[in-house]
């Protein structure tokens, strides 16, 4: 075994994450490309097609696809510059054993699985088949995603699989199956631009999703009127005709008012109610009591506000609502996206031409990648663990028991914390919890209990780094496959170069893995196209149904799902009848959200994103191309309050941890929220790993309190009255509903 000059530690170290120096010699060749390939941008879940510039075996450059129909040729600044970091020095090249007290040694792939196999083996006879389990992320392709389930459930037998959409979409999906029956948005985007009225509740659309943009400027073009719903002036909401700077946690408030007045001036479709929901009568009850002036305190801005939104969105024509994980990232996420819901069915403005609803998906197969079982409680097609039915259709169809299948396991945060208990070993792909888990430093901790941890990464992730072993998998542009962008829209993934050195397709990894601990029936696949084939066939009269899509859609991108076996694509999924029995959608009542984050001094902490990083980082930090700063955003009278001038460091501390930034001022944002971005190590020391939605088990990301405790006071503050300076402990609680 060769060992390797540095651990991958020090790799990074050396490199550094924010490393942005081009090599000697550069990154990117030049000259006319050998060929061109039209594919999909790997991050985000608008899933835009772009053409990549293949010159010797290398992507040294993109085109724009001015075809494909979603994004027309525009791209981000992320799509446009991610072909810089593909030649990345800490990119992965060979398996990595760690050796006790010598860091990581290259490894074959045959020592590599030997270890994979005599781990297994002892551990689940040890401490049973549920010891070892797998966390995935929705980054990865449809079939990868199927394909991790399968591994799961069919070789290793462990019900304990999850993934990273636990962090991500789950309040949304909980909420539209609740409702609606299915988990899908409800529109193509095609809509958008018709809508008269848009209201986006916490998305920050211009730097998460900015191909959304162009559609509501679209909707701008004609007249549409546009609500924003955030605790900061976003770049979306500068262009708002109503902007409402709602408290972190508090949309319920602006949600429920403003249905209230609805209700009261006459602005609800009562025939639509009466023909295709059940429950109206009970969420008109109870909103009854949330007047603009009740509803106001819990969302924490001027009843006036509210009153206004509702005489905006209520009598509209047709209307569009866009909601992302600013509502969702709560301990009451579901309740949040159940009351945007009965805003939307209230109106009977759902599921036609210019009438829509859409969670905006995340990752870049956010969609996808929450369908086809690598979700704790679920089967391919969107098929239910629970459900007889489901179980017995994937049964038959992996030519195994029923019995077998194993039953519903833990869902990610919990499963991350089960680690070094219940849980003895992990598989992680496509997922960097270190930096991305809430409570990130107990997460931390757990992992390091493991016996034995595999992940299989591309880049030297700072979860890779606590590995007992690495395999070298392959990027998005290294590989085939399938995507389903955030209208459902299912296309081709297209392979422009091979992994490079010993790195492989990470597909193979899994059948290999699957064939060593000695399950190979139903992991030998000829080629890619038989994998492919099979989860095709595997959805067929699934909800989520991809078995009737042709080569053709498939190519042009042109279908959205369900695709049963008559081809016929379904854009609208949600015109009545909806999927319950009775074809009836159930609207709910939400309950209130508890306020569980206000601190002594009255401070929230939010996170989120910046529009030049990705997630955890671990690729957007090493590319050259894309720079942000690691910073926390103060409005500057509360920053004057502590002192701080811009540039000062501040050190926030939360029941959960402490971390030390730089302030930089940020006039748009309400004076009691503290903004950090996650995109670095630290930033999730600050959240609370144990509290979750009690639905879709979903992390509070969006409220947690905070202290403030200046470092440094700058001499050029111009007045340091430490007046709010934090003492003392963190207070968690308040209910957010007034007496
Ligand atoms: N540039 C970039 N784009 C991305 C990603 C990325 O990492 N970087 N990640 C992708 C993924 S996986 C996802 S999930 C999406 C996320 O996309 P978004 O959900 O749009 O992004 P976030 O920054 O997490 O949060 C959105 C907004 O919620 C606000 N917010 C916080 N608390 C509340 C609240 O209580 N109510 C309301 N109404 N708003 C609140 C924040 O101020 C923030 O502006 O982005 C995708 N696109
Ligand atoms: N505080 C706070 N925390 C958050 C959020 C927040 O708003 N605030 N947002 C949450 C949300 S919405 C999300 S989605 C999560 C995301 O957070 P993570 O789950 O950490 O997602 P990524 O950073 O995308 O991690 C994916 C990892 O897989 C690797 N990878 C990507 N594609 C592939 C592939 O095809 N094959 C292989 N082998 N590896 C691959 C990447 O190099 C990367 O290291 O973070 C959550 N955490
Ligand atoms: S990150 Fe999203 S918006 Fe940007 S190019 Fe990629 S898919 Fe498009
Ligand atoms: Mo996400």
């Amino acid at each position: 075994m060769a060992r390797l000059p540095v651990s991958v530690t020090d790799l990074v170290d050396r490199f550094g994450p924010h490393r942005h120096d081009v090599p000697p010699g550069g990154w990117v060749s030049s000259g006319e490309p050998d060929r061109v390939v039209k594919t999909h941008c790997c991050f985000c879940g608008q899933q835009c097609g772009i053409q990549l510039k293949v010159k010797d075996e290398k992507v040294v450059g993109f085109e724009p696809w001015e075809d494909f129909p979603f994004n027309r040729g525009k791209l981000c600044p992320k799509g446009v510059k991610r072909y810089m970091q593909n030649d990345h020095p800490d990119r992965l090249l060979s398996p990595l054993v760690r050796a006790e007290g010598r860091g990581f040694e290259e490894a074959t792939w045959d020592d590599a699985l030997g270890q994979t196999v005599a781990a297994m083996k002892q551990i689940q006879g040890d401490h049973g088949r549920d010891a070892y389990a797998v966390l995935t992320g929705a980054s990865l392709t449809n079939e990868k995603a199927y394909l991790m389930g399968k591994l799961a459930r069919v070789a290793l037998r462990t019900a304990n699989i999850d993934y990273n959409g636990r962090l991500c979409m789950v309040s949304a999906a909980a909420a539209s199956k609740k409702i609606l029956g299915i988990d899908r948005s409800a529109n193509p985007w095609s809509d958008i631009p018709e809508a008269d009225v848009i209201l986006v509740a916490g998305a920050n659309v211009a730097e998460c999703a900015p191909i959304t943009t162009d559609y509501i400027w679209r909707a701008r073009e004609r007249g549409a009127r546009l609500i924003v719903l955030d605790p900061r002036m976003t770049p979306i909401a500068r262009h708002a005709d109503l902007f409402i700077p709602v408290r972190s946690g508090g949309d319920i408030g602006v949600f429920n008012g403003m249905l209230h007045v609805m209700i009261e001036r006459g602005w609800v479709d009562r025939a639509f109610i009466d023909e295709h929901t059940t429950g109206f009568d009970a969420v008109a009850a109870s909103v009854a009591k949330y007047t603009p002036e009740y509803a106001a305190k819990i969302a924490g801005v001027p009843a006036s506000m509210i009153v206004r939104a509702a005489e905006l969105w209520g009598p509209a024509k047709t209307s569009f609502l866009l909601h992302a994980r600013g509502i969702e990232h709560h301990s009451k996420g579901v309740e949040n996206c159940m009351a945007a819901i009965n805003l939307v069915v209230a109106t009977g403005r759902i599921g036609k031409r210019g009438c829509g609803y859409a969670m905006i998906t995340g990752q870049g197969n956010g969609q996808g990648g929450r369908e086809h079982g690598q979700k704790n409680d679920q089967l391919p097609g969107a098929r239910s663990l629970h459900d007889p039915v489901d179980r017995a259709a994937m049964a038959a169809f992996w030519n195994m028991a029923e019995a077998d299948l194993p039953r519903p396991g833990y869902s990610a945060q919990e499963l991350l914390g089960a680690c070094g208990a219940d849980i003895e070993a992990l598989i992680i792909i496509g997922a960097n919890p270190v930096v991305s888990a809430a409570g990130a430093d107990q997460v931390t901790e757990r992992l390091k209990q493991l016996k034995h941890l595999i992940v299989i990464e591309v880049l030297p992730s700072e979860t890779a780094q606590l590995a007992t072993l690495v395999l070298p998998g392959s990027m998005w542009c290294e590989e085939d496959g399938t995507t389903t962008n955030l209208e459902g829209r299912v296309q081709r993934r297209r392979k422009a170069t091979v992994a490079p050195g010993l790195a492989r397709e990470d597909w193979q990894i899994l059948c290999l893995i699957a064939q060593a601990v000695g399950r190979p029936e139903g992991f030998e696949y000829a080629d890619f196209a038989a994998l492919q084939d099979e989860f095709l066939r595997s959805t067929r009269g699934a909800k989520a149904d991809y078995s009737g899509l042709s080569t053709a859609q498939l190519d042009a991108g042109s279908a959205q799902w369900p695709i049963p076996a008559s081809g016929v694509p379904t854009p609208h999924p949600y015109a009545p009848p909806y999927k319950h029995a009775g074809g009836l959608a159930k609207l709910r009542v939400p309950c209130l959200p508890v306020r569980a984050a206000v601190g002594v001094t009255g401070l929230t902490l939010t996170t989120g994103r910046h529009a030049n990083q990705y997630q955890s980082g671990t690729q957007t930090r090493r590319n050259p191309g894309l720079k942000s700063n690691f910073e926390v955003q103060l409005h500057p009278d509360t920053a004057r309050d502590y002192g701080l001038a811009a540039g000062d460091a501040v050190t926030l501390k939360t029941p959960h941890g402490e971390l030390t930034l730089p302030v930089v001022l940020t006039p748009g944002l309400r004076p009691d929220t503290v903004f950090i971005p996650f995109h670095w190590p630290g930033a999730n020391a600050l959240t609370d790993p144990d509290t979750l939605d009690p639905h879709s088990k979903m992390p509070a990301f969006k409220t947690t309190a905070v202290t403030l405790h200046p470092v440094v006071v700058s001499a050029s503050a111009p007045e340091f009255v430490p007046r709010r300076a934090a003492q003392g402990a963190v207070r968690v609680e308040t209910l957010m509903e007034p007496a």
